[in-house]
């Protein structure tokens, strides 16, 4: 007998081939990812074991308080998992996974572009081919930041931190980081830690955010920590625009105190606050740190491989909680 799974958001033709084939499964077609209502009303509708998601679904407290109680767990196809209610979760008995591991690379990848964008004025001169250039550019005029040989800060040296910090050594940027804890030598590879945030960010050339979401970071870069920084400096966030006071981010890039920015993730998504649509110097990409061909399937692979495990009765690859 195979489990019963709900697919509730939209992922890749290899992800929803597999998800047909292991499992008595209900697919989402839908235009858009299902809402905490749909997926509610479909889990009931299917008698659903498990739910795959993403982070595109709020799993409140209220939400896991819906569940019908033939769900026994849910995988979200992400490595962040601030959209959980873990205590909510944990005291339902609902096993969650998550994705780690899987994205590093890409969401590096994303990170550098944007950062390589930022400072390069990318988007500006993309726009400007697009209108048709026609006027050549004076030597002087629409100057970008060198990147080669400048510091950045990593706020955040976790896995996609410590792979961000590789290619920025392939930039031969000196590497400084804050995270919670320091890292063993043979991970630090050089990079020079900080304990407090604020003491790192006046040497930051550039700063790139990778730390996890959720209450313990919430606004961790506010005006404040805005100001430590040189001016001109950049700022990269492929992690969670929670991390970010958005109102100082705004003020710190109009008023030129931060040369640019590049911007994968929101406080709000996906109504972001478009007034940084207005501003030149801001490179903005829609939460798609992840979204490579490979990785998109390589996550959901992942979560499934978690979800065979759980029903199975086995332990989850990947539990957010071990106790
Ligand atoms: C998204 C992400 O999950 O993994 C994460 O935490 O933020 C991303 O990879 C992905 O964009 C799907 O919404």
């Amino acid at each position: 007998m195979k489990h019963r799974l709900l697919l509730a958001c939209l992922t890749t033709p290899g992800v929803v081939a597999r998800v047909r084939g292991d499992f008595d499964a209900m697919v989402h077609e839908g235009p858009s990812d299902m809402t905490v209502p749909e997926m509610l009303a479909a889990a009931t509708a299917h008698r659903a074991d498990a739910i795959l998601f993403t982070n595109t679904l709020p799993l409140d407290a209220a939400a896991v308080a819906g569940l019908p109680a033939n769900v026994r767990a849910g995988a979200t196809i992400s490595v962040g998992y601030d959209h959980i209610d873990v205590a909510a979760a944990k005291a339902r008995g609902l096993m969650v996974t998550n994705t780690p591991g899987v994205l590093d690379e890409c969401t590096a990848d994303h990170a550098m572009m944007l950062m390589l964008a930022a400072a390069r004025r990318g988007a500006e001169y993309d726009r400007i081919m697009r209108q048709g250039w026609r006027r050549r550019i004076g030597q002087g005029e629409l100057l970008g930041v060198r990147v080669t040989g400048k510091r950045v800060g990593i706020l955040g040296m976790g896995r996609i931190g410590q792979a961000f910090a590789r290619r920025a050594r392939g930039f031969d940027m000196t590497v400084l980081y804050h995270s919670r804890t320091r890292l063993p030598p043979g991970l630090e590879q050089g990079a020079t830690y900080y304990a407090g945030l604020h003491d790192m960010l006046p040497h930051c050339d550039f700063l790139s955010i990778h730390a996890p979401g959720g209450a313990a970071t919430d606004k961790i870069v506010d005006a404040r920590a805005l100001a430590l920084l040189p001016d001109g400096a950049v700022l990269v966030n492929v992690a969670r625009g929670s991390l970010v006071d958005e109102d100082a981010l705004f003020a710190a890039l109009r008023s030129g105190k931060l040369f640019a920015a590049g911007l994968d993730v929101f406080r709000t998504e996906p109504d972001y606050d478009m007034r940084f649509a207005a501003l030149d110097n801001v490179v903005l990409s829609p939460h798609m740190g992840s979204a490579s061909m490979e990785t998109r399937d390589a996550m959901g692979f992942r979560a499934l491989d978690n979800l065979t495990e759980v029903l199975s009765g086995g332990p989850a690859i990947d539990p957010l909680w071990t106790h």
